[in-house]
């Protein structure tokens, strides 16, 4: 297959500066009428041809200034259209009519339908399926679109920008006009067009113009969108707040579709959303529902300045806009929430999900250098590392200077479409720093390793640290160059207080950070008075795997006393990793009750807020151990040393733990804020350990039936499901939820999810019966990614069973899949990526399921990328 490569970027010879677009609707053949100003760009040849990117288009017609243009000057195929023997004059009008058909459209890219509405995704590439153009992100025209439907279909039609016009055409059809005075990429183009409801309110920007609100759903589904709403007036205020951003259309609108490929699109003015990330009542979504629909509001809101208003010159860039705004969004929730929690759970994701990619035969760096299906990389490395590396920023240069450094970002390159190395320049700018040693965090794959030893020289007061670091190998990439890590860093004394430090030798340290720059640092701090307790790589500075000598007893104590909470927890965390990693190797569960010990403190400590305790008390997943196990692993024996921690803290807190568990009880009507959510998390799992303890799922099924929302609902249904999946208690929950919600496919979501995680081999066969269930569908990318996605990636011992099957499940579904929607069995076949660190057996069976993947005729682009890398 072709492979598109970084090096070879060239602007393309013609812009289309202003897009004109006419839609007449019908579902089946929908006529999309564009037209085109198109200009030469100076320097080109009058006689060079113009080569417009197309995706299985039918062409109509085409014709120049109005002139239909003749056979021998043009070649339309499916994929391009290229047109010569153009006008002398440098500007022309190009009119190109195609013929598409929505209803048939099951790939979700570009114009299709969802439960009978219109709408369009068209990033990374899918405008090019709606009409011949210029389909790259560097090309940025201006919008005005005209669409046409039936009343009776149609009768709310949405694209970008503000609304100009709208009428009636006859008794049946009408038509409205949008005009996007912002020039924007194709890739930000929408339409929606269908029968639906909507919410509405204002919101007065910082200079006190008022823009309308709208948020579109189902009929019915209205009153499920008030929080999404909240969201979006929260998000705005804080954008302008934290970063001078102010919004500028007079109208911004957001739909919730059902069927869509990803989490949302932040189309200039009109945002599509999962409905998974619109919807909301305490009856049906969980806590994590709320927490994710604020972040993605947030997040897609954002990208109006980074990525709308300055968008990615190629798809390469990609991180420029994703990266920047998931930070963006992580502090916003931080600001909404709570900080350290916040920045655990960040951590946490990272860890599962991009640590093992980058890791991986899937590994690249944050700014790609080639890829063959661009679809393919929107990944957690750009996304999630892309994130941590704008923190690393902020961490090297303080609030201030990052401030100012986005201050210049916005003024120098509003309306242009640019690159990292130009985001880069506007903080070394700010700031007088130089940033080029650190810009190799966005062109090194690989998760760089930081080995440190320490000592304490008591004659001379001197604590003296030697640091090595290291990335290993990843594909393509044998060399590795040492990076510049910022460390943040405290030394604690015996009170457990941070002590004063005098002066440092061998790296700049400086407001509390180490700076490593070489492969290989001795760093001495000097006027030490005790052997200090090293709390590094505080607050998650840096993206690291960080491997120290602290002792039990020095982890014990950073748990206890760090002033830093989100180190606290990566000292307990660590503690259970290295308690868990022993105990699955030797078969043995005779666990330290000092951690124990230190637990039951964590859970009892009313000075901690309950959501960060209920981290603090979350052991290490069964993933989480697997991968620092890194090779050869069993995964039934990683679940049964997790069973038995569980059940060993579980037995020696029974009574604390009951009492904290009813503490918690919230007698208040549901609230999703952060904090009533928080004593939520906290007495769900103590139920996990509480279940566990008293060999009974008693505890758990009155929590069920007594629930009145349904984080406490699914939270007991999965501790039933999960520990007692025979049990006729978990049955009849099961039975009970089904009948209650079948109806709400975004609740059943969750049932198929609780029961594609259920531990044990025997859940294959469980999932293999509910992909028959009338609720899961195998074109609603919902529903695969809940049932098959978590059972793949979410379920060690159900997927990686001993006998393969579970592998060769994966297989068939991402086969049958990839026949109408290739983006997301991509996805799908991603959970293959960890297969070589399984024991050999596995491997085996893991490597026979991918190469059959493989010997597929036709099989897509997308999914024969990832299973040719996966397969090295
Ligand atoms: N920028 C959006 C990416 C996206 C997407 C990409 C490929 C195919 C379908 C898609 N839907 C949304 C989402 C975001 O990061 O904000
Ligand atoms: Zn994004």
């Amino acid at each position: 297959g072709q492979v598109f490569r970084l090096e070879d970027y060239k602007p393309s010879d013609y812009l289309i500066t202003h897009t004109d677009l006419l839609f007449r609707l019908d579902p089946t053949a929908t006529l999309v009428t564009a037209k085109l100003s198109v200009k030469r760009r100076d320097g080109v040849a009058a006689n060079a041809p113009v080569v417009l990117d197309g995706d299985g288009l039918v062409l109509e017609s085409l014709s120049i200034n109005g002139m239909p243009v003749s056979d021998d000057r043009y070649k339309a195929t499916p994929d391009s259209l290229e047109i010569s023997g153009l006008p002398q004059e440098a500007s022309f009008e190009l009119e190109i009519v195609t013929r598409i058909s929505p209803v048939t459209n099951k790939a979700l890219m570009g114009l299709y339908q969802s439960s009978g509405n219109y709408c369009t995704q068209c990033e990374a590439e899918g405008f090019r399926r709606i009409t011949y153009f210029l389909d790259r992100p560097d090309n940025l025209s201006t919008f005005t679109v005209r669409i046409e439907a039936k009343k009776s279909e149609a009768p709310v039609l949405l694209s970008n920008g503000n609304p100009v016009e709208q009428g009636s055409l006859d008794s049946e059809w009408h038509y409205a006009v949008w005009h996007d005075p912002f020039p924007k990429p194709s890739y930000l183009f929408a339409l929606v067009a269908g029968d639906l409801g909507s919410i509405h309110d204002t919101f007065t920007t910082s200079s006190g113009r008022e823009v309308a609100l709208g948020i579109y759903v189902e009929h019915g589904k209205e009153p499920l969108a008030t929080y999404a709403m909240d969201a979006l007036k929260r998000s705005m205020r804080w954008d302008e707040e934290r970063f001078g951003c102010e919004y500028d259309l007079s109208v911004f609108n957001i739909v919730a579709v059902s069927d869509f490929n990803m989490g949302a699109m932040e189309n200039k003015g009109l945002n599509v959303f999962n409905d998974k990330y619109v919807l909301a009542d305490p009856e049906t979504a969980t806590d994590a529902d709320y927490a994710n629909i604020e972040a993605i509001i947030a997040h897609e809101y954002f990208h109006n300045w980074t990525g709308n208003r300055i968008t990615c010159r190629d798809w390469f860039q990609l991180c420029l806009k994703e990266g920047l705004t998931v930070y963006r969004d992580h502090e916003f929730s931080a600001d909404q929430r709570s900080r350290p929690v916040k920045r655990i759970a960040e951590v946490r994701n990272l860890r599962a999900l991009q640590f093992p990619e980058d890791q991986g035969p899937l590994a690249h760096p944050v700014r790609p250098r080639r890829y063959k299906e661009i679809n393919n990389f929107y990944t957690s490395t750009v996304y999630e590392k892309g994130s941590e590396v704008v923190r690393m920023i902020h961490t090297i240069l303080g609030a201030e200077q990052f401030r100012a450094g986005m201050d210049l970002y916005f003024q120098r390159h509003d309306g242009q479409a640019v690159t990292i190395e130009d985001f880069i320049a506007c903080f070394q700018e700010a700031s007088g720093r130089a940033l080029t040693h650190f810009a190799l965090w966005y062109h090194q794959a690989g998760t760089p390793r930081v080995n440190v030893t320490s000592s304490y020289e008591a004659d001379t007061g001197d604590f003296v640290l030697n640091v090595e670091q290291s990335v290993p190998p990843t594909p393509a990439e044998s060399m590795k160059k040492p990076l510049h890590i910022p460390l943040a860093y405290g030394l604690l004394g015996p009170n457990g207080e941070d002590m004063e430090v005098g002066s440092v030798e061998g790296a700049t340290v400086a407001d509390g950070v180490i700076h490593l720059t070489e492969g290989s640092q001795t760093v001495r701090f000097r006027g030490i008075g005790s052997r200090p307790v090293l709390s590094l790589n505080r607050g998650f500075s840096s993206p690291i795997v960080l491997k120290q000598d602290l002792t039990k007893e020095d982890r014990l104590f950073l748990a206890r006393h760090d002033s830093d909470l989100y180190n606290r927890w990566e000292a307990i965390n660590a503690l259970c990793v290295e308690a868990l990693i022993a105990a699955s190797t030797s078969g043995s569960y005779d666990f330290d009750p000092a951690l124990v010990q230190c637990l039951v403190e964590m859970a009892s400590n009313e000075s901690l807020e309950p959501a960060y305790r209920a981290l603090a008390l979350s052991l290490p997943t069964e993933a989480d151990i697997a991968r620092e196990i890194g090779s050869n692993v069993n995964p039934d024996a990683v679940l049964a040393a997790r069973s038995a921690l569980r059940l060993a803290i579980g037995s020696a807190a029974r009574d604390a733990f009951g009492r904290i568990y009813d503490a918690q009880a919230d007698r208040q009507p549901f609230s999703p804020d952060a904090a009533s959510a928080g004593k939520r998390s906290l007495r769900n799992i103590l139920l996990d350990y509480l279940v566990a303890a008293d060999g009974s799922p008693e505890l758990a099924s009155r929590q069920f039936e007594a629930a009145d929302n349904m984080t406490d609902r699914a939270a007991a249904l999965s501790v039933l499901a999960h520990q007692y999946p025979q049990h006729e208690a978990t049955q009849k929950a099961l039975s009970a939820f089904e009948e209650r919600f079948c109806d709400n496919a975004l609740v059943m979501d969750k049932w198929f999810i609780i029961q594609a995680t259920i531990p044990g081999a025997a859940t294959l066969d469980l999932v293999r019966g509910l992909t028959a269930h009338p609720a899961f569908s195998l074109t609603n990318p919902n529903r695969v990614r809940s049932l098959v996605g978590t059972f793949a990636s979410g379920n060690q011992t159900g997927f990686h069973r001993a006998d393969g099957a579970g592998y060769r499940f994966l297989a068939d579904t991402v086969i049958a899949l990839d026949k109408h929607n290739p983006q997301v069995a991509a996805r799908l076949s991603t959970a293959f990526r960890s297969w070589r660190s399984m024991e050999a057996g596995r491997q085996e069976k893991a490597r026979k399921a991918l190469a059959s993947i493989n010997e597929v005729p036709n099989l897509s682009r997308d999914v024969k990328d990832i299973v040719e890398r996966t397969l090295g």
